[in-house]
């Protein structure tokens, strides 16, 4: 094909054909390409609900009392978490409505569900509910289920719940026994051992809403919001105590967390946290001190991060064994998309957020390359979500650095002081990983909005 195209070149008689051949030479590779994709094996094969038994639908109803105008998140989704409730082997699904009762479907094998909600008490109460977690919380060697809210704001009320399994596929809402029936603003949670004491503590992300209040210099970050802010919770033999302010963790309504992510990025044995806020703060990143307290450095060892961030994930995608980050922001691929939406802030709006003490951000998305921890400094990243090609991409939320054996968490794992203890968790915003070497990247895609 080269010496055929030389030749066209070279024999100035062929010119007047040469838009005819090249046409045909586009229809020809177009042609190969396309027999070549449609001869490619497909990885996933969508199956009907009405096969699967799984037909959820996060049903959404705007009314004048609640909507997009009232509540900014309006349309960010529900939440999933896939984990084994019966301990047969299966992963079971849970998906939270915002409006709705949540679901509970039993992996019956085979790609088979059942909807079991109504038997094992899971529907849930609350008006708007956010992200589900599942966590082995009471370490009985059961997954339980813990369900975050929007609680008391405008016609909104309700609490987060925690189910606890009963080992016969029935579940007991205990949150207000635990201490973590939270009312408030809560996106997700994570549950790790931060301590290293042996069960699990709880990360709790909460987001906010825009009040004139939060337009203020970064100084606000340190005052404590009631229904804002995330929490710390220390497990102390089954109940759950606020350690936020003692253990160093941010709790201001300028949190506008949409993802946290548990990983140990400095390589010191004990799990920190990223968490992912939308708008002008910055992004927190907390390095635990191993002593029951954190360090929130974000600004130490991150150069840039991103603005509206969402979902994060933490994963070592290179195989170098330091574990790398990913956030979420909402630069789009399409260019009418891109021109139409809003960006990045003007220059000087910028520099005013600079001033005000803000880190420096950007609407794209950014992948962190952990370079390690030199002697005396944090550890440091290297931003590379351009030249890795993932700095935007269509409307997405939820990351997942993924490896290609994934390897589940399950009850009575020995890794559970060092790893993530939500065995598959999922919402809008934040998923927390599994993982730590070898990752591929995944990116979620979210409402389009
Ligand atoms: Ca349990
Ligand atoms: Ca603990
Ligand atoms: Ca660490
Ligand atoms: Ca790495």
């Amino acid at each position: 094909m080269t010496f055929l195209i030389y030749l066209i070149f070279r024999n100035n008689c062929f010119l007047p054909f040469a838009p005819c051949f090249f046409c045909f030479l586009f229809c020809s590779l177009s042609a190969c390409t396309n027999q070549e994709s449609a001869l490619a094996p497909k990885l996933f094969q969508s199956l009907n609900p009405s096969t699967t038994k799984v037909d959820f639908i996060n049903q959404l109803n705007e009314d004048e009392s609640f909507n997009i105008i009232q509540y900014l998140y309006y349309y960010n989704g529900g939440g999933v978490a896939a984990g084994d409730l019966n301990n047969d082997g299966l992963p079971d699904l849970y998906f939270t409505a915002n409006q709705l009762p949540n679901k509970l479907y039993l992996n019956k094998g085979n790609l088979q569900f059942e909807d079991t909600t109504e038997k094992a008490g899971v529907a849930g109460k609350g008006l708007w509910k956010t992200g589900v977690a599942m966590a082995d919380v009471n370490g009985d060697g059961w997954l339980d289920i813990y369900v975050c809210q929007v609680g008391d704001y405008k016609s909104i009320k309700g609490r987060n719940e925690l189910f606890i399994n009963n080992g016969d596929l029935t579940f007991t809402e205990s949150a207000a026994a635990y201490g973590i029936d939270f009312q408030g603003f809560s996106t997700q949670a994570a549950f790790f051992d931060y301590d290293g004491d042996g069960d699990l503590d709880l990360y709790l992300l909460n987001h906010s809403v825009h009040a004139s209040e939060n337009y203020s210099d970064s100084g606000i970050r340190q005052r404590r919001d009631p229904l804002s802010g995330d929490r710390l919770y220390r497990n102390e033999g089954g109940k759950f105590t606020d350690v936020s302010e003692k253990a160093g963790i941010y709790g201001s309504r300028i949190g506008y967390g949409l993802g946290v992510a548990v990983g140990d990025l400095n390589d010191d044995g004990c799990p920190d946290l990223y968490i992912s806020n939308d708008f002008h703060d910055n992004d927190y990143l907390y390095y635990n001190n191993c002593d029951g307290t954190f360090r929130e450095a974000i600004t130490a060892s991150i150069g840039h991060t991103t603005t509206f961030s969402m979902g994060s994930d933490v994963a070592d995608f290179n195989n170098d064994e330091r574990l790398d980050l990913l956030t979420l922001d909402m630069k789009p691929e399409d260019a009418f998309v891109l021109k139409s939406s809003v960006g990045a802030d003007p220059y000087n709006i910028y520099k005013f957020k600079l001033s005000f003490g803000y880190h420096y951000q950007y609407p794209r998305n950014m992948l962190q390359l952990n370079l390690g921890k030199p002697k005396g400094y944090e550890t440091q990243f290297a931003e590379i979500g351009q030249l890795a090609g993932v700095e935007q991409l269509p409307a997405h939320f939820a990351p997942r650095q993924r490896r290609k054996s994934v390897r589940y968490w399950r009850p009575g794992d020995d890794r559970i002081g060092r790893r993530p203890a939500n065995a598959g968790v999922a919402n809008h915003t934040g998923i927390p990983v599994f993982g730590r070497a070898g990752a591929d990247v995944w990116v979620g895609h979210g409402c389009g909005c």
